[in-house]
């Protein structure tokens, strides 16, 4: 065992009573009427009770539709031994491609018995198309080339949208998502401009304002905030590499700075890294250079909160190593990709970065404690060496400088042949995007050590195609592996596909990051497209407290591009062990407010997505 301690994500424990019921699932499935029928209207149905499985012999697919030059495949759920015919059609009902089914059989995440159809050869564009498999006809979607530019944007600009400290202004987000701006210090608010700590932890108050509220609630979580900005930044790093920096550049998306010259991905970035920043201890204070774990509410808010309207006091938690890294890693990669575009603010990223580094030396064990979840999530981490391996790999990239470089090469996470795990990298478990980072930016290391990272990228992506192959729905993750956010995680394990593909331009890497959005969109084992906006039987109701139109008829429903964090199979939350009892592993989600552990939307979880749709959007 060359790494005892390696993470795990977090929730993976509370995977347990994974295939109870699973068959019995087969035979008492039902949906409600016209749930699953492809006939129902987009959007159109605000809070009918929604599927807790799909229909007996349902169609799946990507509910927005499929690239041209992309995989196209879909699942149909039938108890079928035998292979049936499909038949693809174009808008006007004019047969299109036909062919027979793979019969799949059971398939232990969906508890579903399962058959593949693949029409990848058909080379036809247009909308409206479905597909008709043994008497049932999918939702209707596209085949086109730019399928997933409005999905760049509007994943990318569901950050802007979670932003703290700063007016969301109706001529960006739409009048119903305009609101005033929260936590800047107006009553009721008691923060964020100058916030006291957790009692014992400092005499002292700090300006924190900014950044993003990390998900439905109104904390702001230094690990969670520094993973989602690092693969926003990654997303634009990975992108000028391909050139196609433009797509992701200055008035590409809808945020104030549009216009400044300055790419708006990172224009966005900066508002979070500006807020990770002031969560560093300054100089002069106990524990100076690292970073406070979070600031959140004292208590719990109910929903709906608006953000101007909470009225809770807002504390600092105590600093943390996994924090002060997190730091380091995300202001080091911001050194490095924003310094052509404002030197100033990369000079100044770079000496954070410093900063936090020698503070998290000094300070090696300080964990955050799973037990702190009072008003705020715990986000808790007793292992850091893989965050030591994250920064320790950005501050050589950045830097090229020696002591990263013996920093890198000296950490189990780079001596370990595999770093990657089959549920993907989180918050908790960053050794990854260690590897990522080296395999990608060039660096200093010596040409076998760098082939070997490399190597490592790719034979994981491999392992996740082995791990889709086996499967019905084709999800880079195992049966075992849906825990809260678990979108988030088939989203991450999506963009170890896409990296693979960058490194070894083999198409099959590429299809399975294509497949893996399929997944997001609708041909999993609900029929569920998780992402808002996208898809005739899309999520609406995630839980948050301002996009809480479920509970409160004058406020939104979220944004077009918010994903849920779906399937969980741990149950954790009210709604999901009322509603859900007995789900298969990958059936455990219900759209509904209420239910946070399988239906909030999260920083962590937008980025990937985003990241793979700007990935997807790529042609040429
Ligand atoms: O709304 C909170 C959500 O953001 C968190 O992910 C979740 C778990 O930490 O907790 C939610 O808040 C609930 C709290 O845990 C218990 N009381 C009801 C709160 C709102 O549903
Ligand atoms: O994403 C987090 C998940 O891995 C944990 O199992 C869960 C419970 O600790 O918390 C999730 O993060 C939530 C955080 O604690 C509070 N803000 C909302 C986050 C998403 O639900």
């Amino acid at each position: 065992m060359p790494l005892p301690l390696l993470p795990r994500p977090r929730g993976a424990r509370a995977a347990t009573a994974l295939f109870t019921g699973a068959l019995l699932l087969i035979a008492a499935q039902s949906a409600p009427a016209g749930a699953d029928s492809p006939t129902a209207p987009a959007a159109a149905t605000p809070s009918a009770a929604p599927s807790a499985s799909a229909a007996p012999s349902a169609v799946q697919v990507n509910q927005l539709g499929y690239l041209p030059d992309g995989p196209k495949r879909a699942t149909v759920v039938s108890a079928s031994t035998a292979a049936l015919p499909w038949r693809l059609r174009d808008a006007a009902g004019r047969t299109a491609a036909s062919g027979t089914t793979t019969v799949r059989g059971a398939d232990a995440a969906s508890g579903q018995s399962a058959h593949l159809v693949d029409f990848s050869s058909y080379q036809g564009t247009g909308t409206g198309y479905t597909l008709t498999v043994d008497g049932r006809t999918s939702h209707p979607f596209d085949i086109r080339a730019n399928l997933y530019e409005g999905l760049r944007a509007d994943a990318m600009s569901f950050f802007y949208q979670q932003r703290s400290g700063i007016p969301i202004e109706a001529s960006l987000a739409g009048a119903a998502y305009a609101r005033p701006a929260g936590h800047l210090g107006v009553a009721p608010n008691r923060g964020d401009t100058a916030v006291p700590c957790v009692s014992g932890v400092c005499d002292y108050a700090r300006d924190v304002r900014g950044g993003w509220y990390d998900a439905g609630d109104q904390g702001k979580y230094v690990v969670n905030g520094g993973l989602a900005v690092w693969q926003l930044v990654n997303s634009f790093e990975r992108a000028k590499r391909a050139g196609h920096a433009a797509a992701l550049g200055d008035s590409t998306l809808r945020v104030p700075e549009r216009g400044n010259g300055i790419p708006d991905v990172l224009d966005e970035g900066r508002w979070e890294l500006e807020f990770l920043m002031r969560m560093q201890i300054p100089a002069g204070k106990p524990r100076a250079g690292m970073a406070f774990h979070k600031v959140h509410d004292a208590a719990w808010t109910g929903l709906p909160t608006r953000p101007e309207q909470d009225a809770e006091p807002r504390e600092l938690h105590a600093p943390s190593t996994a924090a002060t890294l997190n730091l380091a890693a995300a202001a080091a990669q911001c050194a490095r990709v924003y310094a052509p575009y404002d030197a100033a603010f990369a000079a100044r990223c770079l000496d954070s970065a410093r900063r936090a580094w020698a503070a998290a030396r000094a300070n090696p064990d300080v964990p955050a404690p799973a037990s702190d979840s009072t008003g705020g999530g715990a986000y808790d981490d007793s292992e850091v060496g893989d965050e030591f391996y994250w920064a320790a790999a950005e501050l050589y990239a950045t830097t090229g400088e020696a002591r990263y470089r013996d920093a890198v090469t000296s950490s189990p996470y780079h001596t370990a042949s595999d770093v990657f795990t089959p549920n993907g990298f989180s918050w908790q478990g960053t050794g990854p995007l260690g590897r990522i980072v080296l395999a990608t930016v060039p660096n200093g290391l010596p040409a076998a050590d760098l082939a070997r990272v490399r190597a490592s990228v790719v034979s994981a992506a491999d392992a996740r195609l082995s791990t889709m192959a086996g499967q019905g729905y084709a999800v880079p993750l195992p049966a075992d592996g849906y825990v809260w956010g678990s979108n988030g995680q088939v989203a991450n394990n999506g963009t170890v596909l896409a990296v693979a593909y960058e490194l070894t331009k083999q198409r099959r890497y590429r299809a399975g990051a294509l497949e893996t959005l399929d997944y997001l969109l609708g041909r999993n084992a609900l029929g569920q497209s998780y992402v808002t906006g996208y898809g005739e039987h899309a999520s609406q109701n995630q839980h948050h407290r301002f996009w809480a139109h479920q509970y409160d008829a004058s406020l939104p429903n979220p944004p077009a591009g918010s994903i849920a964090g779906g399937a969980n199979s741990g149950l954790q939350d009210p709604v999901a062990q009322e509603k859900l009892p007995g789900c298969a592993p990958a059936a455990c989600y219900i759209d509904d407010i209420g239910s946070y552990s399988t239906n909030e939307v999260a920083i962590n979880w937008n980025a990937p997505l985003a990241w793979l749709a700007a990935f997807a959007a790529e042609r040429g």
